[in-house]
Formats: structure tokens, sequence, C-alpha cells
């Protein structure tokens, strides 16, 4: 693999930059595979890449209807933080913030990781005990978090506004400092790259249609606009488009899909410090390397496979930030898109073997996957490399929702849905 260094930079620079290779082919769909990941997000190539790298399976394609990361991967605000409130969630969580730590390094490839903490503020008293009850929850399961008095978040983030008359005055703060943001694009690029040089075929403008099956009941291969592919094993990774696959395989998943909304301002200099989230009034904000202000809002409140949403809800966002925000009143708004999020009735994801032999499925993130994408990619390798859960996701199984032990993140997940 083309590795990227200083002396690689002085090398090409010297030849015009001329001499850099595709970061990975675009090769033709083989015939078969021993593993097919749907999906060419985050999550679906980077399990591509550990099944490669961790376990040694390397006959294995990815599928990507569109381009990889043009789904949620390349839509999302990028928030990255552990502050779950069950057990179950720390630890699902908690690795994967660990695992960005190092991604950079084991890619080669720098995914901007930035550690710049995540400030949660609270509006009420009800958000006060909810942010620190999670606080508690998470110090015992050793994941950093905070409590901060209005004065201490204002000195963390200087141009929050924290007057006491304010229509949503803010009375305190939880503070993460291991959380931040990272770049989503070249998260997907780093991992694509990474699996390519371990023989991962990653094949884009690939659609998988139908799913076939033999008379056991496993699955046997794909349908797809570009032919059928054979495969021993499939794991579905196609967050808000999960419902559609998996019916593909005559099964009825426990989610629904909406639209969330995203924009960004005119880039300004740095003024920002780190990431502010409003549970309460939808509204969440950070400062891109570029300089824009990367802000989103709550879902909207229809289910839709359309990646666009209604004009009131971001305007209702730029409301609140203009309220907690002050200084940012004169900022002009540049880009305005939607995702499609997956959402459970838990607000947890599905991480796990399926009913159907040889199925396995990553999904049910809704507005908050981006954060897990190097754990969810990890476990979801393992899980199929090894045809049982690791038991960080044993417990995010398909089967919680009819035994009822469901893992209610509802509070932690922020977004409102
Ligand atoms: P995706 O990147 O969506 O990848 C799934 C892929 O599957 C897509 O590329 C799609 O084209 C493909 N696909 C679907 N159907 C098929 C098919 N039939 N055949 C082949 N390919 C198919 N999370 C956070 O942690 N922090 C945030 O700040 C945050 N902000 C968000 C803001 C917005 C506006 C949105 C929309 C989401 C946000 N999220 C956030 C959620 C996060 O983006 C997702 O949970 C995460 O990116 C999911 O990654 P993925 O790889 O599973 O999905
Ligand atoms: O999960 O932290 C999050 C998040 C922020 C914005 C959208 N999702």
């Amino acid at each position: 693999m083309q590795r990227y260094s200083a002396l690689a930079l002085i090398k090409q620079s010297l030849n015009g930059h001329k001499g850099w290779k595709p970061q990975w082919r675009d090769p033709e769909p083989k015939s078969s595979y021993d593993v097919i990941i749907i999906g060419g997000g985050g999550h679906g190539l980077g399990a591509a890449y550990y099944l490669a790298q961790k376990h040694g399976i390397r006959n294995v394609a990815v599928l990507e209807k569109g381009w990889i990361g043009g789904g949620n991967t390349g839509r999302n605000t990028t928030i990255i933080r552990s502050n779950y409130l069950f057990d179950e969630s720390a630890a699902l969580y908690d690795h994967a913030l660990q695992m960005w730590e190092g991604l950079s390094q084991d890619l080669n490839y720098n995914v901007m990781f930035s550690q710049r903490g995540v400030l949660m503020v609270a509006h009420n008293v009800h958000d006060e005990q909810s942010f620190k009850r999670h606080v508690y929850a998470n110090r015992l399961n050793g994941v950093d978090n905070e409590w901060l008095t209005p004065e201490q978040a204002k000195a963390f983030c200087p141009p929050l506004n924290i007057a006491p008359g304010m229509r949503h005055a803010v009375t305190g703060a939880a503070l993460q400092r291991r959380a931040g943001t990272a770049r989503h694009d070249a998260v997907a690029w780093g991992y694509a790259r990474g699996a390519d040089a371990l023989g991962v075929d990653i094949i884009q403008n690939c659609e998988v249609t139908g799913i076939e099956r033999d008379a056991t009941g496993r699955v046997t291969g794909v349908q797809t606009t570009r032919g059928r592919i054979g495969a021993r094993k499939i794991g579905v990774s196609a967050a808000g488009s999960t419902s559609l696959v998996m019916e593909m395989a005559g099964l009825r998943m426990p989610l629904e899909s909406y639209p969330l909304q995203a924009l960004v301002s005119e880039p300004v200099k740095p003024i920002f410090p780190c990431v502010v989230m409003s549970n309460t009034i939808h509204a969440y904000i950070s400062q891109s390397d570029k300089g824009e202000l990367v802000i989103g809002a709550g879902t909207d409140s229809y289910v839709s496979y359309s990646q666009r949403g209604a004009l009131h809800i971001p305007m209702h966002t730029l409301e609140a930030i203009c309220e907690l925000f002050p200084i940012f009143r004169r900022m002009r708004m540049m880009r305005n898109w939607g995702g499609i999020v997956d959402v459970t009735p838990d607000r947890s994801p599905i991480l796990g073997k399926t009913p159907v032999p040889g199925l396995y499925v990553n999904c049910g993130w809704g507005t908050g996957g981006f954060k897990a994408t190097p754990g969810a990619a990890d476990l979801l390798a393992y899980t199929i490399a090894k045809d049982e859960p690791h038991p960080i996701n044993a417990p995010f199984n398909l089967e919680r929702f009819g035994a009822g032990r469901l893992i209610d993140e509802a509070a932690a997940a922020a977004v409102a849905h």
C-alpha cells in the first residue's frame, strides 16, 4: 500500500504530485465471495477492513448502491462521545471511542480526530437531573464526564450565552473532555483504502435488489444491479435503508426511518473551541477545520426515505442557536441537507446474528452512529467471522425486542426523535 509520510510528501512534491496512486481499485464484481457487506458507509467499509485485518478473511466485497460515504457517513455532524447511560452502552460506545484514539495511526490516514470536548447544556431541572445521572453512571463505568456550572461552561466555551433571562437559560452542563469530532469523509476513505490494500473489493454503483436463500433458509448470494453475486455470509450495514434490505431476506425489522437535517455556515476564523449540544431545544454546533459552523437539528417528525427534510426544522434550530450564541446572529448559512436515520424503539443499535443463517445485521444507530464507526465495524467483523457476537455487542441483539430486554438510551441519544 502507498504509505503517507513526510518523506512521501517531499518525494511527490519534487515530481509535481503526479505519482500518487488511486487510493482504492475499481474492480468488477467476482462471481462469489466468502463475505458480502451491503452498504459502503463507514460501518460497512470498516467491517470489511477488520474482517481482512483481524480475522484474515480477505475474499470480501463491499457493495454500495451509490458512492462510498454518500449515505449518513458523509452527511453527519461528526460528533463523537461515549456518555451513554447503561453499562452495556458505556462498553459499546467507549470501545469505539478508544478505537478512535488510534485510528489515524492504524489506517495511516488522518481522520482528523479532535478531542475538543462535548458540552451538553441543561436548561431546566429535568435536564440537570438527567445529565447528572449520566455523569454518575459514566464515572462508575470509567467513562469521563463532569458537571459544570453555567460560569464554568462559559469559560470552556466563551461564545455561550448564559444570561439568566433567556427563554432557554443555561442552568449547567455536562462535559465529556475525551469527546469531539472527526472528518467524516476521511473515515470512509481511510477504511476503503485500508480494506482495498488487504484485498477487499469495493464495488460502487451496485445496488443490492435481492437476497437469495437455499432450501434450508441459508443465504447463498445477492441479486444486484450488476448481476448475481454469490456469498457464504452477508453483513447488512445499510443504515436508513436497512428495513428495505432485510425485507429482501423476509425479515421485518423494528425500525423507523426518518430524515435528519444539518447545515453549515460560511467559513469564519476559529471562534468555537468545542462541541455544544442542547438536547432540549434540538440544536448542536461545532466548527469544522475549514471554519464553517456545523449545525444539526432534531429529526423531522414523519417517516421517510428522502434525504431532505422540512424547512421549519432547521429554522427552529437556528432560532435556538441564535439565542444560545448571539454572536452568530449575522452569519449566513451556506448549505443544508438531510440523511435517513434508522431508529429503534429503545434508541440503541441492533448488531448481531439474525434468524436467517449466514445473515448478520448492524443497524438502528439512528441519529448517533458516526461516533460508533470503528467499534461497530470491529464488532460486526467479529460477529461475522466467529458466527457469534462479541460480549460487547451480545446485548444489542434483535431478540431483545421480543424478550423485553431493552436498553433505553432515549436521553443519551440526545437528538429528538
Ligand atoms: P451509511 O453511511 O448511511 O452507509 C449505509 C450505506 O448503505 C449507504 O451508503 C447506502 O447508499 C448503502 N445502501 C443502502 N441500501 C443499499 C442497497 N440496497 N445496496 C447497496 N447499498 C445500499 N452520528 C453521530 O454519532 N454523531 C453525529 O453528530 C451525527 N450527526 C448526524 C447528522 C445527520 C444530519 C445525520 C443524517 C446523521 C447523523 N449521525 C450522527 C448518525 C450517523 O451519520 C449514522 O449513524 C452513521 O453514519 C451510520 O453509518 P453507516 O455506515 O451505518 O451508514
Ligand atoms: O449522537 O451525538 C450525537 C449526535 C449529535 C448530532 C447528531 N447526533
